[in-house]
C-alpha cells in the first residue's frame, strides 16, 4: 500500500453533460484529495501528447477529435493507492461493461465517450501530471 498522486479528467462529454460536480463528488466522498484542478479546452498538440500511447490505432483519430471537442476539468487527487481506487471508482473502459455504481456504468454508454479518464499507473500518473500541471 502506499500513498499516491494520480491525475483525472473530466473529458468533454462529462462537462456537456454537466457531470463535473458528479465527478468530484464521488472522489471526495471516497477520502481522497483534490489537490489541483484546471478547466482547458486541449489543444491537438497536447491530446496527441497526452494519447501517445494510441497513436496508430484505428480510434486514434476520433480521439483526438473528441478530447479537443470542448472544455475539460483536470484535476490532481492523492490519496492510498489513489491510481488504482480512481480507476475502479470509474469503471472499466467500455461502458457497456462498466458495473453500476462506476462513473462510466451509471453515465456513459459508448466506449469513444465515457466521461472521464484516469491515470492506469503511477508512472503514467507522473507524465499526464507533468503535461497538465508541470
Ligand atoms: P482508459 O481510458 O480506460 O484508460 P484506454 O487508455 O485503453 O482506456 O483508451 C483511452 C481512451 O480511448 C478510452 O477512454 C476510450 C478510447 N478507446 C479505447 N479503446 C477504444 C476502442 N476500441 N474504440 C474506440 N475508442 C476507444
Ligand atoms: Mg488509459
Amino acid at each position: 500500500m502506499a500513498h499516491q498522486h494520480t491525475f483525472v479528467m473530466v473529458k468533454p462529454d462529462g462537462v456537456r453533460k454537466g457531470l463535473i460536480g458528479e465527478v468530484i463528488s464521488r472522489f471526495e466522498a471516497k477520502g481522497l484529495t483534490l489537490e489541483q484542478m484546471r478547466m482547458l479546452t486541449i489543444a491537438e498538440e497536447m491530446a496527441n501528447e497526452h494519447y501517445g500511447e494510441h497513436a496508430g490505432r484505428p480510434f486514434f483519430p476520433s480521439l483526438v477529435e473528441f478530447i479537443t471537442s470542448g472544455p475539460v476539468v483536470a484535476m490532481e487527487w492523492s490519496g492510498e493507492e489513489a491510481v488504482s481506487v480512481c480507476r475502479t471508482i470509474m469503471g472499466v473502459t467500455n461502458p457497456v461493461e462498466a458495473a453500476p455504481g462506476t462513473i462510466r456504468g451509471d453515465y456513459a454508454l459508448e466506449i469513444g465517450e465515457n466521461i472521464v479518464h484516469g491515470s492506469d499507473s503511477p508512472e503514467s500518473a507522473a507524465r499526464e501530471l507533468g503535461i497538465f500541471f508541470g
